[in-house]
């Protein structure tokens, strides 16, 4: 990770080497190499100066996300990826802040910062990388993973229906609901453009392939098991794969359909939800620090004395 300052100018234009650090010690064909090139691609259509770029993550596979990146990074704590990334957002607004967790990171341990991250709707990329699995911790059954799929903890095939993440985001009130996949790169990546420009905590679900794990979940190389959702407000459906499979009309203002979409046995691609008028915690604490009663710093102590 660069060692620059924030005032530091960064080399322009900036290109997806400027990005690279190491090689990811991820397995081949994982689905996480798709999902850091498409925001590789998205930093760089942007022009995103990396010193004012902050990747934060939690634990997994996928919490390894911001070791490769060139711009500042925390890789955090297992499930704690959301408080890190709101105290960023509070310390330095002017940052470009992208929150990368898994499904075990964001709906087990984690489950309870998601619940106060979407309600306080500050400004972030929150990206979902969904295998549907414990990845890093060798194959346990996480609160995605399908039912009956077999897996170290419940090898007899898990016991519960996984929980939905797009429902489950719509239903704690989310400003912004989008769903993509690591192996649709244009897709992905406009999601990513949809989801930066929103005003808000955004809330990315990205289906990603675990073939070490669960190498049969994800048919990529077919497309007729997902449809893409299109809409003037919404996010463009994958051009090379629209006319392989099914394209429906959404309105994402639209929430009660939003619910239904989600909530469907099929999948689908694009923007479930989107309000940018919901209030934002961030905005609102610094509007408060910035209207409170200025106090000369050498006093303050003196207002203590009795
Ligand atoms: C406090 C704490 N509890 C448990 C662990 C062990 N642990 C590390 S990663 C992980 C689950 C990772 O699954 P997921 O978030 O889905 O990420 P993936 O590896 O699949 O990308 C667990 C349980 C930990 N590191 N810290
Ligand atoms: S175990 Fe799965 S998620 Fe982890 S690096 Fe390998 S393929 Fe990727
Ligand atoms: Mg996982």
């Amino acid at each position: 990770m660069t060692t620059d300052t924030v005032s530091k100018p960064a080399p322009t234009p900036v290109t997806i080497k400027d990005l690279n650090t190491e090689n990811p010690r991820w397995c081949a064909g994982c689905g996480d190499f798709g999902i850091i090139m498409g925001l590789k691609r998205f930093i760089v259509e942007r022009q995103l100066v990396p010193s004012q770029t902050v990747n934060v993550s939690g634990i997994g596979c996928s919490g390894r996300a911001p070791n490769y990146f060139n711009t500042y990074g925390v890789h955090s704590i297992h499930g704690r990826a959301i408080p890190i990334a709101l105290g960023v957002a509070l310390a330095n607004p002017g940052l470009n802040l992208f929150v990368h967790s898994g499904d075990g990171d964001a709906l087990s341990i984690g489950g309870n910062h998601l619940i106060h991250g979407i309600n306080k709707n500050f400004k972030a990329v929150f990206l979902m990388y969904d295998n549907e699995v414990y990845a890093l911790t060798k194959n346990q059954t996480s609160p995605t993973t399908r039912h009956e799929h077999p897996t170290n903890t419940q090898p007899q095939g898990t016991f519960l229906n996984p929980l939905n993440p797009i429902t489950l985001a719509l239903g704690l009130g989310a400003s912004f609901v989008a769903s993509t996949a690591d192996w649709i790169p244009d897709h992905l990546t406009n999601t990513m453009k949809a989801a930066f420009d929103h005003p808000g905590f955004a809330f990315v679900h990205i289906s990603q392939r675990c073939p070490h794990f669960d190498p049969n979940n994800f048919d990529h190389k077919n497309s007729n098991w997902f449809s893409f959702l299109k809409h003037p407000n919404g996010i463009e459906p994958d051009r090379r794969l629209a006319d392989k499979t099914e394209v429906v009309e959404h309105d994402p203002s639209n929430l009660a359909q939003a619910f239904q979409f989600g909530a469907a046995e099929r999948r689908y691609f694009g923007l479930f939800f989107q309000n940018k008028n919901k209030p934002r915690y961030d905005n609102i604490l610094h509007g408060v620090v910035a209207n409170a009663p200025k106090k000369d710093p050498s006093k303050i102590l003196d207002s203590f004395l009795i």
